[in-house]
């Protein structure tokens, strides 16, 4: 059908086991994480990114977030050590964003919703032959989720931002060459990790989930959809067509004092 999840009142989260019955598994994600539940573990190791070559292809809107793609045919870029046994390849990386209150982040953290959350997303291309064999095994999937709060304006943020007029609408892709999303990192890289699962449809339960403690802070006017009126001194937006197109506009409503429509 291709319209058969979204978030929206009638085909949200809370709806989505009708068509992916694995949405009341034992390993779903998002969670809310507790740090006082969370158990240090002294044999994980610190996780190693290394993004050293800039493998970015394109960045395009699925219609459901907006994704940068990655080329994935050999080990250049990768995520090791931490809870994994070996090293994943970056695939793609992409952000939820939203909602009312700005609070868009999926995992929370005592309760508390971030503004956003980037995920930056792995497989592990040691066992499995290609991304969509992995995506379904228990131990595929790597994501690497970074928090953005607000606040400060974030300097390389821009190169993402800038690139979203050319995917405004849902299915469209532009090129996306020689981004190293080393420049999204926070200072530290402490880290929760659990066994969960992918947050949208199919919803499978292959992702070691590696989730950074310290968010990276965007200004306001950064997350998802927003960019200056060329020659204007108004700030604007413009809807990305996503199904979560809503919880954009409500997050870019906030703080414009001008808007297209
Ligand atoms: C977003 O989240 C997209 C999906 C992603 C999904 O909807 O970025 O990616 C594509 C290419 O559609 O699905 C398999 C996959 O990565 C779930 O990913 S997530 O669990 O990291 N949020
Ligand atoms: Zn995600």
């Amino acid at each position: 059908t291709g319209h058969d999840w979204g978030y929206g009142v009638e085909d949200g989260p809370s709806l989505w086991h009708q068509n992916y019955p694995i949405a009341e598994g034992s390993r779903q994600s998002p969670i809310d994480i507790l740090p006082q539940t969370a158990s240090h573990d002294p044999s994980l190791g610190p996780i190693a990114l290394k993004y050293d070559q800039c493998t970015s292809i394109n960045i395009a809107n699925n219609g459901h977030s907006v994704v940068v793609e990655f080329e994935d045919s050999d080990d250049r870029s990768v995520i090791q050590g931490g809870p994994l046994d070996n090293p994943y390849r970056l695939k793609q990386f992409h952000f939820h964003w939203g909602g009312k209150g700005c609070r868009g982040s999926e995992h929370t953290v005592e309760g508390h919703s971030y503004a956003s959350e980037l995920h930056l997303v792995h497989w592990n291309a040691v066992k499995y032959e290609t991304f969509g064999e992995a995506a379904t095994a228990p131990d595929g999937l790597a994501v690497l989720g970074i928090f953005l709060e607000t606040g400060d304006d974030h300097r390389w943020l821009h190169t993402i931002t800038d690139a979203l007029y050319m995917v405004k609408f849902k299915g469209s892709v532009t090129n996306f060459k020689s981004f190293n999303p080393k420049c999204l990192l926070p200072s530290s890289l402490h880290y929760w990790t659990y066994l969960g699962s992918l947050t949208t449809p199919p919803l499978h339960e292959s992702v070691t989930w590696i989730v950074l403690k310290e968010p990276i802070a965007v200004s306001e006017k950064q997350p998802a959809h927003s960019w200056w009126i060329p020659g204007s001194s108004h700030y604007g937006w413009f809807p990305i067509q996503t199904s979560q197109m809503e919880l954009s506009l409500a997050f870019a409503a906030h703080k414009t004092t001008a808007s297209t429509e």
